[in-house]
């Protein structure tokens, strides 16, 4: 029988109880398939960590996690250490390290989650947001200097490099070519910036013509945040450089119903290195330790990471759990509910065991 290896990396704050939640349903679906199992190492790497290390993970940190199949991360940040310092001490030093380049994020309104969208429910929102995921707004360029003088200067340089934005787009192109409306949008703010972004436009024209089959066009981020609330029907698949598919992806999560559904696959579609899977959410300070956190972002991540372990049926029944579960009514209260993380994550694991028994 086939053993996955999976590197659980719980984190801060409130990634430390989705992330057991998660575990669980991971747990529960591979007894009820039978067909592979999952050992997990947890590695307590995070803000506690860098407390009494200063580091957010060991220095051979990559070198330890590359020989899993995949990584299972909570969330990042901490209110007692500086954000830019948790988060590339960890997430971005993965994502980057590893060369996970394509930030996945589907998004749909699940049955029985209220979304925000007047009028709107289940079936009335389905994307997925493509999200650059190496370079761009996050690349890391950039410097501080003269601080603390009057002329104090500080730059963030986006970096835009043709083979990235190439592989992105044919990344982006054939996912959209696998769903129905086979439908890409491609978002930019190129009429601003005028260097970076219309290159992205360029790039785009040019993979287009190996995709005659999917349907294309092209937004401005500010106009796509209108477009995305006025008319949700008309979009399918978006790609977008990191940051406008950071912000993006927040704002679709919200329109969803909530952060705290929303999953994200940060991918290397070369398979040189393990793919890691999170909720899009932070660390959520304010509710951490309640016991009230949303596992269902945790779950629907478990659920992108037996996809792309091949896992495709168990994959299946995981998320059928979590709309069943959603739609019985058995919810946290950031959507409307007033269930545990605990009770929805067993009402989840209910739901698989006695699947079809
Ligand atoms: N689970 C995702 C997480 O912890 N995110 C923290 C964060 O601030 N991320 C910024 C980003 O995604 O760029």
């Amino acid at each position: 029988m086939q053993n996955y290896r999976i590197a659980a990396i719980p984190g801060d704050g409130i990634g430390r109880e989705v992330i057991g939640a998660g575990l669980s349903a991971l747990d529960a679906v591979s007894r009820r398939t039978g067909r592979f199992t999952i050992s997990v190492e947890e590695f307590a790497w995070g803000s506690e960590f860098y407390k009494s290390h200063g580091v957010m993970m060991p220095r051979d940190g990559l070198k330890q996690l590359r020989r899993f199949d995949a990584i299972y991360f909570g969330a990042v940040g901490s209110p007692d250490v500086p954000d830019h310092v948790s988060l590339w001490g960890l997430r971005l030093a993965i994502c980057q390290g590893f060369d996970q380049y394509a930030n996945v994020r589907p998004v749909r309104i699940l049955p029985g989650i209220p979304s925000p969208l007047r009028g709107k429910g289940a079936g009335d929102l389905d994307w997925v947001i493509v999200r650059e995921n190496s370079e761009g707004e996050y690349s890391g360029h950039g410097g501080r200097s003269h601080r603390r003088m009057r002329h104090e200067v500080a730059t963030e340089t986006a970096v835009f490099t043709r083979e990235g934005i190439e592989r992105i787009m044919r990344f982006a192109f054939q996912l959209a070519r696998k769903r129905k409306a086979r439908h890409l949008t491609i978002v930019t703010k190129s009429n601003a910036q005028r260097h970076g972004m219309v290159m992205w436009d360029k790039i785009a024209d040019e993979v287009a013509a190996d995709f005659p089959d999917v349907r294309r066009d092209r937004m401005l981020v500010d106009a796509m945040t209108v477009r995305m609330t006025l008319e949700p029907e008309s979009l399918d698949t978006i790609v977008a450089s990191n940051l406008h598919g950071d912000i993006l992806s927040d704002l679709a999560g919200a329109l969803a119903g909530s952060l705290g559904i929303a999953p994200t696959a940060n991918i290397d579609p070369e398979n040189r290195s393990p793919s890691m899977f999170e909720p899009i959410h932070g660390s959520a300070f304010d509710i951490a330790g309640k016991g009230i956190a949303n596992p269902i972002a945790a779950i629907w991540a478990a659920c992108q990471l037996l996809e792309h372990l091949g896992e495709n049926g168990a994959a299946s029944e995981l998320m059928l759990a979590i709309e069943e579960v959603c739609a019985a009514g058995v919810r946290t209260p950031d959507v409307g509910g007033n269930a545990t993380t605990e009770e929805v994550a067993s009402a989840v694991i209910d739901n698989i065991r006695d699947a079809n028994s």
